[in-house]
C-alpha cells in the first residue's frame, strides 16, 4: 500500500483513508494506492469499500503538478474505472471538497454521502482542460445535461445541499466524515443495496449542443475549455456507447492539454498561491487590527472603508466638512446596500455596520486609537505631507500608516514622519470593495511586520496581494504607462482608437485601452501628462495632444457622457465619438505624419511587446519580485486575459528571442521608446525565459 492511502479494514467493510495533505490531490502515489486497495479489499473478501480524505478534504482534484510530465500508471480515468467496476459495494463521504478528479472518483464510487459544508464540482475549465476521467460523461447521467453542462462550463463549486438535488450526492449527514460514512455503508449493506455504476445508467437527453457551445464561447471571451467541454457532455448524449463517450473525452481533453491556455491558466493558478508567500515574512507576525482610518470618504476611500466594514473591522472615516462625511457615509450605504441586494449581507449586519462600525469625523484627533490608516485623499505630493505630518502627531505609537497614492514617491511621504519604519503604500484599485487586486508598496525603511501587516490587511479584505518597490507607478501603472503611449504612437502613425480597442478585446482583454481610458476619466490621464510635461520630457520622447483636446472640451469619458466613445444613459457601452477622429487626423498633419495601415497582428504585437519590455525593467530594477507578480498584477488590475496566464507568461510562450528581435527591428524607427531592457537581453543571451526566474524565486 502506498502511504498515501491508509487501509483499515472495520467488519465488512475496507476503509480507505486518504492523507496527501494539503488538499488530498490525485498523484500518483494516491491513486496507487486508492488502486492496492480495492484489489486489496476484494483479495480480503471485504463486503463495501468507503473511500473519504483525511484532513480538511476529501480529493481536492488531479495533481496539477503533475500535467506536462510523463504520465504514470494508473492514469485516473483507468481507476475510476477500475473503481465503479469493483464487484463490491464502493462508497465515497465527502468533505470539504471534492473537484475535478475527485469529484470523478466519487462518481465512480457506487454511493455518495456528504457533510452540509462540503461542496463539489468539476472546476477544470478554469485550469485550461475539461474534466478528464469521465466527469463529462458520468456527471450528466446523473444530474441531467442541462445541470452537468452550467456545473462543467462554469466550473462553480456547489454546495452539499444543491448537490443533494441534482442527485451528484445521495445524502447529507453531519458529522465526522469517517462515521458517516461507516453507518451509512452498513445502512446500504443490511438494506441489500446493490451497486450502481453512473456509467451503466442510460445516456442522458440530448440539447441543442450547437447553441449551447456558441453561447459558452461567446461568454469565454476566448477561452476554448468551457466551449470544448459543451462538446465533450454532447458525446455522453450521442455516442454509442459509454466507451465511445469515454474516449470522445480523452481526446478533446488531450487537445487541450497541449493547449498555450492550459499553460496559462496553470501558471496563473500557480502564481496567484506564490505571489503572497514572501520569504523575508517567513516567521514575521503582523500588527494585530481591530479599527482602522480612511482619509477621504470619495469613491476610493468610500470602496477601501466598505471592503474593511464587510471584513469585520471598524472604521473611521475623516473628511473635512460634515457635508462631506454624510456623502461619504451616503457612498458607504450605497455599496453596503449593493452586498446587502446579494445576499452576501443580512438587514441586521447592515444595521449594524452603519450604527455601531462605522465612525464619522472631521478632526484628526479621531484616528488617535485607530491601529492602521490609509488615506485616499487628491494625488498631490504637498496634500500627502501634510496628512502625514498630521497623522505623526496624532496617531498611536505602532499604528501603521498608509498611503493609497497610485505613483508618489512612499519614501518621501514616509520622510515628513518620526516613523518612516510604519509608512507603507497600500494601492487599491476602484472600486476598491470590488477590484481584487491590492499592491502593498513597500518604502527603503518599512519594517518587515509593516509589510506583513499589509498583507494581513489585503488577506482579511480578500485581496490578491502584490509586493512592489517604489517607483512612478509601482508595478502596474508604470507598466501601464508605457503601453498605452506605445497605443498612443499607434494612433499617431495611422491605427484608429477602436481598431486598437477591437484588437484588443479579441485578445482576450475585458476591455480596450481607450475604454478603459474613458471608464476612469480621461482628466486622470491629462493630469499626469500634464505632471510629466512639466517635470520635463525627454526631448527624443514622442508626445500627442489630440486627447487633451478632448478634455479641455470637457470630454472626460463615461461621467460626462463623452470621451473617445457617447455613452447614451441606460446602455452598457459607448458608440465611437465622431469628433475624435478629426483631432487625430488634424494632430498628424500638423506633425508631418503620413498615417499607414496597421494589421489587427502588429497593434498586439507592439502593444505586448512594450508591456513585456517594460515589465522586464520592472523586474530587473526589483520593483517586482518575479514575473509572476508582474502577471497576477495585470490579470487582477488591468483586465488581462488569465488564460494567457499574463504579459510574462505570455512572452515566455511566443518564445523571447522573437520578441527581443522585434523590438530591435521597432528601434530602428524609435530608438527611444524601443530600448529593449537589460533583463530582456540577458535571459535571451543565456536562452531563459522569466519562468525560470520564477523558480529560481521559489
Ligand atoms: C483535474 O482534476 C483533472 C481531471 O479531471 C482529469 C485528470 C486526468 N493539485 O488553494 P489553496 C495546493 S484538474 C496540486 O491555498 P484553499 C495549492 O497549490 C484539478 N496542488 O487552499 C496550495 O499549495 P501551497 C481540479 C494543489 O483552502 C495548497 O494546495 N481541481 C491542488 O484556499 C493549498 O491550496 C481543482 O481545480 C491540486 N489539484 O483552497 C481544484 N489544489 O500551499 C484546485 C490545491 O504550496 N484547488 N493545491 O501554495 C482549489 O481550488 C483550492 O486549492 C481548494 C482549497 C478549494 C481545493
Amino acid at each position: 500500500m502506498s502511504e498515501a492511502i491508509e487501509y483499515e479494514r472495520i467488519g465488512d467493510i475496507a476503509v480507505l483513508a486518504a492523507n496527501n495533505p494539503p488538499v488530498n490531490a490525485l498523484g500518483v502515489d494516491v491513486r496507487r494506492g486508492l488502486l492496492a486497495g480495492v484489489e486489496r479489499a476484494e483479495a480480503e473478501g471485504a463486503k463495501a469499500v468507503l473511500i473519504y480524505g483525511k484532513g480538511r478534504t476529501y480529493f481536492a482534484g488531479a495533481d496539477i503538478r503533475e500535467f506536462g510530465k510523463p504520465p504514470q500508471d494508473p492514469w485516473l480515468p483507468e481507476l475510476c474505472a477500475r473503481i465503479e467496476a469493483s464487484p463490491l459495494l464502493v462508497v465515497s463521504s465527502i468533505h470539504g471538497t471534492a473537484l475535478g478528479g475527485g469529484l470523478e472518483v466519487a462518481l465512480s464510487t457506487h454511493y455518495r454521502i456528504a457533510v452540509p459544508s462540503a461542496k463539489v464540482g468539476l472546476p477544470e475549465v478554469h485550469l485550461g482542460i475539461l474534466p478528464g476521467a469521465g466527469g463529462t460523461q458520468r456527471l450528466p447521467r446523473v444530474a441531467g445535461t442541462e445541470a452537468a453542462l452550467d456545473m462543467i462550463t462554469s466550473g462553480r463549486h456547489v454546495r452539499a445541499d444543491e448537490a443533494l438535488k441534482l442527485g451528484v450526492i445521495d445524502r447529507v449527514a453531519e458529522g465526522d466524515p469517517r462515521e458517516i460514512g461507516l453507518a451509512y455503508v452498513q445502512e446500504l449493506l443490511d438494506s441489500g443495496a446493490e451497486r450502481r455504476p453512473v456509467s451503466e445508467m442510460p445516456a442522458p437527453a440530448p440539447v441543442d449542443f450547437d447553441a449551447v457551445y456558441e453561447q459558452v464561447l461567446k461568454k469565454g471571451r476566448g477561452q476554448i475549455s468551457p466551449a470544448t467541454a459543451v462538446r465533450a457532455v454532447q458525446a455522453a448524449c450521442e455516442a454509442e456507447s459509454f466507451d465511445a463517450g469515454m474516449q470522445r473525452e480523452r481526446e478533446l481533453f488531450m487537445e487541450l492539454m497541449n493547449s498555450d491556455q492550459r499553460k496559462g491558466l496553470i501558471h496563473a493558478f500557480f502564481a496567484e498561491r506564490a505571489v503572497g508567500k514572501l520569504p523575508e515574512l517567513k516567521g514575521v507576525e503582523p500588527r494585530m487590527l481591530h479599527q482602522i482610518g480612511v482619509i477621504g470618504g470619495g469613491t476610493m476611500g468610500a470602496g477601501i472603508a466598505t471592503a474593511a466594514l464587510l471584513s469585520g473591522l471598524q472604521v473611521v472615516m475623516l473628511e473635512m466638512s460634515p457635508e462631506a462625511a454624510h456623502a461619504a457615509k451616503e457612498r458607504i450605504a450605497g455599496n453596503l446596500g449593493g452586498a446587502l441586494k446579494r445576499g452576501k449581507l443580512s438587514q441586521a449586519q447592515f444595521d449594524e455596520i452603519m450604527e455601531n462600525e462605522l465612525t464619522l469625523a472631521t478632526g484628526y484627533g479621531a484616528l488617535s486609537n485607530v491601529d492602521l490608516v490609509i488615506e485616499a485623499v487628491f494625488e498631490d505630493m504637498d496634500v500627502k505631507k501634510q496628512v502625514f505630518t498630521q497623522l505623526d502627531a496624532v496617531c498611536k505609537q505602532g499604528a501603521v500608516l498608509a498611503s493609497n497614492t497610485s505613483y508618489l514617491d512612499i519614501n518621501e511621504i514616509a520622510a515628513v514622519t518620526k516613523r518612516p519604519q510604519d509608512v507603507l503604500g497600500l494601492h487599491f484599485f476602484s472600486p476598491a470593495h470590488v477590484m481584487k487586486l491590492l499592491e502593498v508598496v513597500v518604502a527603503d525603511k518599512t519594517a518587515p511586520e509593516v509589510v506583513a501587516t499589509g498583507f494581513a490587511l489585503g488577506h482579511r479584505l480578500k485581496k490578491v496581494c502584490v509586493r512592489a518597490g517604489v517607483c512612478d507607478g509601482f508595478i502596474g501603472n508604470r507598466i501601464l504607462s508605457t503601453y498605452r503611449t506605445c497605443a498612443d504612437h499607434m494612433i499617431l502613425d495611422g491605427a484608429s482608437p477602436y481598431q486598437i480597442d477591437k484588437a484588443l478585446t479579441d485578445f482576450g482583454f475585458a476591455m480596450g485601452p481607450f475604454a478603459v481610458a474613458d471608464l476612469a476619466g480621461l482628466d486622470i490621464g491629462w493630469a499626469v501628462r500634464k505632471r510629466k510635461r512639466a517635470e520635463g520630457l525627454d526631448p527624443r520622447a514622442r508626445d500627442s495632444n489630440y486627447a487633451d483636446k478632448l478634455c479641455e472640451a470637457g470630454h472626460f469619458g463615461q461621467k460626462t457622457g463623452k470621451g473617445y466613445y457617447i455613452y447614451e444613459a441606460g446602455k452598457r457601452g459607448g458608440v465611437p465619438n465622431p469628433e475624435v477622429m478629426p483631432l487625430i487626423e488634424a494632430e498628424r498633419a500638423e506633425k508631418g505624419i503620413t498615417p499607414r495601415e496597421f494589421t489587427d497582428e502588429e497593434i498586439v504585437r507592439r502593444y505586448m511587446a512594450s508591456m513585456v519590455n517594460e515589465a522586464a525593467r520592472v523586474v530587473g530594477e526589483g520593483i517586482a519580485r518575479r514575473p509572476l507578480d508582474v502577471d497576477v498584477t495585470l490579470i487582477y488590475g488591468y483586465g488581462f486575459p488569465r488564460y494567457r496566464g499574463g504579459p510574462m507568461k505570455w512572452a515566455d510562450l511566443q518564445g523571447l528571442p522573437g520578441l527581443l528581435a522585434d523590438i530591435k527591428e521597432w528601434a530602428k524607427e524609435d530608438d527611444y521608446f524601443w530600448q529593449p531592457a537589460p533583463l530582456l537581453e540577458q535571459l535571451v543571451a543565456e536562452g531563459r525565459c522569466f519562468d525560470d526566474l520564477n523558480k529560481e524565486a521559489s
